[in-house]
């Protein structure tokens, strides 16, 4: 399959995590959001949103939004679940995902901050401290509710993971304080320490 992708985008780099992690042949095709790549028509064909990621897969079928995604790779390829059958801790780690997801991303994306600056004429300062408030709300929910022993939900690594670890990189790149969330910061650490993530990281795309 073929992951339309931008080094940077964390929905993306969710998606990068689980084809490493279930070993999926796949290809990376670079959607520069900064040259304006996902505004293009032919973009826009593959992803009306105008958003990173898009994943087509072998047939030519297109997915678009990381979490309908996660899903389908999730259901088709079980090599490496990263979800336990328990329908209750199942629930819980969809609920950490959502945090994240629903709840942090969407309000800290590219295009609010520039809607931000841009339309609302806000200063850079002024930006940092929208986008470190929603952070902080989020992992301050997330903080005591993770078990990191050594990942979010126990010894496995699970969906969670993948929507933490590009979560924080982010924060990271925008000096987030991050002294507040000690588990947090460790499950960053746990999970940098594997190679699915490593490659997959910001850093090494
Ligand atoms: N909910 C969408 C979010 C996708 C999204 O926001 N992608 C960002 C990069 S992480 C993007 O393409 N931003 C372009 C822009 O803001 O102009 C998903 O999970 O796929």
């Amino acid at each position: 399959m073929e992951l339309f992708t931008y080094f940077r985008s964390s929905a993306a780099y969710r998606v990068r995590i689980a084809l490493n992690l279930k070993k999926i042949d796949h290809t990376l095709t670079d959607v520069n959001l900064l040259e304006g790549a996902h505004k293009s028509d032919a973009y826009l064909d593959l992803n009306p949103q105008g958003l990173v990621p898009a994943l087509k897969l072998d047939d030519g079928r297109i997915i678009n939004q990381s979490s309908a995604m996660l899903e389908y790779l999730e259901t088709v390829f079980t090599n490496k679940p990263l979800l336990p059958t328990d329908p209750f801790d199942a629930a819980t780690i969809r609920n950490w995902c959502n945090i994240i997801a629903c709840d942090i991303h969407p309000v800290d994306n590219l295009r609010v901050l520039k809607y931000l600056t841009g339309t609302l004429s806000v200063s850079e300062d002024e930006k940092l401290i929208w986008y470190h408030h929603w952070i902080k709300l989020g992992f301050d929910a997330l903080e005591p509710q993770l078990k990191a022993t050594p990942y979010c939900f126990g010894d496995e690594v699970t969906l969670a993971d993948l929507y933490l670890i590009p979560q924080v990189y982010n924060a990271l790149r925008f000096d987030q304080d991050m002294s507040a969330f000690p588990k947090i910061s460790n499950i960053y650490k746990n999970c940098n320490q594997l190679d699915a993530f490593k490659r997959a990281s910001p850093d090494a795309t």
